[in-house]
């Protein structure tokens, strides 16, 4: 049996509205809006707002952190929205080829403009405007671009706090703070949000949030989690089971000689995070039936 594990994840705090705003307001500023997806999920990190906003503007799927992402699911994301009518590219930021392929992919788009340089006219630079949830890798991604860091990156959510325009040859970039959405369809994209980062772990009970993970992870990548924590999950285990094998394998151990179920919970959301669980995707195109743009 499946248990409940969704928490009340308060994921809408006073500074995302004014993120909001700050999109609706400056979009009429770029000539393209480039939103970053966490390829792990890729429908739960995509701004269900967003498409309202975009009037005219090519609108770039980035699937951002692919070298944490099963690669095949991965191309399958990309066919499917580009099936629906919005560009992608699938990238690793932090990567300088991967940076390359999207330089190229974002010229080509605006080919027609950039044959009309000339002496006279002075250099047209297309405007793009980042967007994407907390932690998805906007400013890594600006700074890669730059090629030095003008951005502040850190691994936790809401870092940008404020818009920062950056200019480097072939593109104009504004960074911005991450968004979020206040309504939210279930409660299942508020824990994919939370496994990989993109809500502050301060409002997260994280020992629930790795039973939900747990829960998500144990059949289909059962070989992973018992190849990283030496274990053997049988059918019959529940999360918690499972949550108590890794505390004991790992000798996680609190006072009276019980496992320690916090630390193993810890350690469980870092090691998905920092991808040492392997490759890992949460939801594929054939097991989601939304409506899109
Ligand atoms: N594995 C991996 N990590 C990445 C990638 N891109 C960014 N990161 C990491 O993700 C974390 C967050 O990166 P940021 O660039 O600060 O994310 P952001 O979207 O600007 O976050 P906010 O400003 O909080 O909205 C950092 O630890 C980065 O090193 C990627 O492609 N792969
Ligand atoms: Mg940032």
């Amino acid at each position: 049996m499946k248990l409940d594990y969704s928490q009340n994840i308060q994921w809408f705090p006073g500074h995302m509205t004014k993120a909001f705003r700050l999109i609706e307001k400056e979009i009429k500023n770029v000539d393209m809006v480039a939103e970053l997806l966490d390829a792990r999920i890729p429908k739960s990190s995509k701004n269900p707002e967003l498409a309202r906003l975009i009037n005219n503007i090519p609108h770039l799927l980035i699937l951002n952190k692919e070298d944490l992402a099963d690669p095949e699911i991965t191309a399958q994301w990309r066919s499917y929205y580009e099936n629906k009518g919005y560009l992608s590219i699938s990238l690793d930021s932090r990567k300088k080829q991967s940076l390359n392929r999207l330089i190229r992919h974002i010229t080509s788009i605006f080919s027609d403009k950039l044959s009309n340089n000339n002496e006279i006219t002075p250099r047209y630079k297309p405007r793009v405007m980042v967007v994407g949830v907390p932690n998805v890798g906007k400013s890594t991604l600006i700074n890669s671009i730059k090629g030095y860091r003008v951005a502040k990156v850190e691994d936790r959510p809401g870092i940008t706090r404020g818009k920062q325009w950056v200019s480097t040859p072939a593109l104009d970039l504004m960074d911005i703070p991450g968004v979020l959405w206040p309504k939210f369809e279930d409660a299942k994209i508020a824990n994919n949000l939370a496994f990989t980062g993109a809500v502050s772990d301060k409002t997260l009970d994280i020992l629930t949030l790795s039973l939900a993970l747990i829960d998500e992870i144990k059949i289909s990548y059962k070989v992973k989690i018992n190849e990283r924590y030496k274990i053997d999950i049988k059918p019959s285990d529940n999360a918690v089971d499972v949550i108590n094998m890794i505390a004991k394998s790992r000798g996680m151990i609190i006072k009276g000689g019980e496992p320690d179920l916090e630390r193993a919970a810890f350690a469980l959301v870092d090691d998905l995070r920092k991808g040492s669980l392997g490759r890992i995707t949460f939801e594929t195109p054939e097991s989601e039936n939304f409506n899109d743009k």
